[in-house]
């Protein structure tokens, strides 16, 4: 048998076959797998005819056909699937193949498998890539981590497929060691959740709260994406609201409001839970989605739970603007809290990160390109020590300008009974990091006082603690000073 195939690429649904066609597209000669073969066929005789991409029926025809030290990517269901696919290619692996695992794998379990593999002479990438079925067939952005030999293994291979920024710069760049490239996957995939909610929270309030009519609001999302806002998403946002159906109303309104998901946002605040990071926006984002998700209770309660009487009055072009300056602030926000979030892992997981490749591997090739991302990146070149994006002048800059009329946007979603929790939990965030004494010595006292948890006190250095007796019947005794 020929060795011939640049690669191999286990699973041909969506996002397999996409990838398959883009490495063709670039000159490398791809060998396709899938675990039901008839897909093999389909594919070849459909998407694939013509091209050089080749099939293989069995994992020992794969292997065989494949240039050495093998690469062998699977594109197969996250969890399970993963591990089943290692096994099946295992007997046929000899040291030094590379097997890639390019699915939205959890990134504790890439650092397990990366564990794993190199135990047994082999190495092992777990990459994000991201921008969907286009991404991956035109240019995703690729976030690959793991065996850090493996690099230069596939490194001509992944920069010549992926995603372009208009600089002619690869969005796809070495992340880090074991599970630094899909934990940097799982926290894209959150601030996606932020910045879709804080758009269609700025929907709401234009529409529920304003009464704009939905070509009005193509035209503002139009207007803000040539501003600072420039992303994808709104771009996709004002396309949306200039969709009719056949009858031609918004086909958007006939959209039932439950919102679906596929872990990845959960995932990212239950890590910032664990790491104790206050990821709240994108929590609000995942929070938000389960809300609308009980439909149901929500008809019934707002038959009965009533909200204010009250209706917009004011100058509606001058707030149209504090939304956007709210939204262009929170965004802020959203990416602060989760670079906030990615810095914490990196000491956490062991992973020497650069936060502005990281940010410039997003500026195409996936659902959160914008023009922003070229600022976080300029931001952390400029000071790789950043401790917090909103230090950097030109966020710090921003953020001040846009606070007045985020103000009044949430104020005023209150008194309409607006519901916008990411776009109002970013504002607290903000007042909350900015506040130089919070209310968190009350809460001390609260916890010595019942349960003699003791607490620091500002007259003497940190980790000394102090419990007081506060009732006089309470003893001496006080509670081990561990943290969660
Ligand atoms: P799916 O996530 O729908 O997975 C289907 C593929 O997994 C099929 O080829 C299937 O083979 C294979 N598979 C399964 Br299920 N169990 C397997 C097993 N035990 N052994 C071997 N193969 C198995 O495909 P997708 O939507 O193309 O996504 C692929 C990966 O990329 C996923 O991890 C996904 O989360 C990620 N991703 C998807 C998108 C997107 O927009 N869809 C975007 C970014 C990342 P079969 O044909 O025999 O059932």
């Amino acid at each position: 048998m020929e060795q011939k195939a640049d690669i191999a690429v286990i699973g041909l649904a969506v996002m397999g076959q996409n990838l398959i066609l883009n490495m063709n597209d670039h000159g490398f000669t791809v060998v396709a797998h899938n675990r039901t073969v008839a897909k093999v066929d389909d594919f070849l005789a459909g998407p694939a005819k013509g091209t050089n991409i080749i099939g293989a029926k069995s994992i020992e025809e794969m292997m065989g056909l494949l240039k050495r030290p093998r690469r062998i990517m699977f594109m197969v269901k996250a969890g399970n699937p993963v591990d089943a696919a290692i096994e099946q290619v295992l007997p046929f692996c000899e040291p030094g193949d590379c097997i890639i695992d390019g699915g939205n794998s959890h990134f504790t379990d890439t650092i397990r498998r990366t564990r794993y593999l190199e135990e047994k002479g082999l190495l092992f990438i777990g990459t994000g890539v991201s921008g969907g079925e286009e991404g991956a067939r035109h240019g995703p952005s690729m976030m690959p981590g793991g065996s850090v030999k493996a690099w230069p293994l596939v490194k001509d291979l992944f920069t010549a497929i992926a995603a372009k920024t208009p600089d002619g710069i690869s969005c796809c760049d070495w992340v880090g060691a074991d599970g630094a490239g899909h934990y940097v996957k799982m926290a894209h995939n959150a601030i996606e959740y932020g910045d879709m909610q804080i758009i269609c929270e700025a929907y709401q309030l234009m529409r529920q709260g304003l009464g704009l009519s939905h070509a009005v609001m193509h035209d503002i999302f139009k207007q803000w994406n040539r501003t600072e806002l420039d992303s994808y998403l709104i771009e996709i946002t004002a396309d949306i609201m200039a969709v009719n159906d056949e009858d031609g109303a918004p086909l958007v309104e006939k959209i039932l409001d439950a919102a679906g998901q596929k872990g990845t946002g959960k995932w990212f605040s239950i890590n910032s839970l664990d790491l104790g990071i206050p990821v709240t926006l994108i929590a609000e984002a995942v929070y938000a989605r389960s809300l609308s998700a009980l439909k149901d209770e929500r008809v019934a309660a707002s038959r009965m739970l009533a909200g204010p009487a009250v209706s917009f009055e004011g100058d509606i072009e001058e707030f149209v603007e504090d939304i956007r300056k709210a939204l262009l602030a929170s965004k802020i926000i959203s990416y602060t809290q989760g670079f906030m979030c990615i810095r914490e892992a990196a000491g956490e997981y062991g992973w020497d990160l650069d936060y502005g490749s990281i940010a410039l591997l997003w500026r195409e090739g996936c659902i959160i390109r914008s023009v922003f991302l070229e600022k976080i990146s300029a931001a952390y070149r400029s000071n790789p020590q950043l401790v917090n994006l909103l230090l950097d002048d030109y966020f710090t800059s921003i953020i001040i300008s846009c606070q007045e009329s985020w103000r009044r946007v949430i104020a005023k979603a209150v008194e309409l009974g607006v519901p916008v929790p990411a776009l109002s939990s970013a504002l607290a965030f903000y007042d909350g990091y900015r506040c130089e004494k919070l209310p968190a010595n009350l809460l001390q006292a609260q916890r010595d006082y019942f349960g003699a948890h003791t607490y620091e006190r500002t007259d003497r250095p940190r980790k000394e603690f102090f419990h007081t007796n506060w009732t006089g019947r309470g003893g001496d005794v006080a509670s081990g000073t561990y943290e969660v």
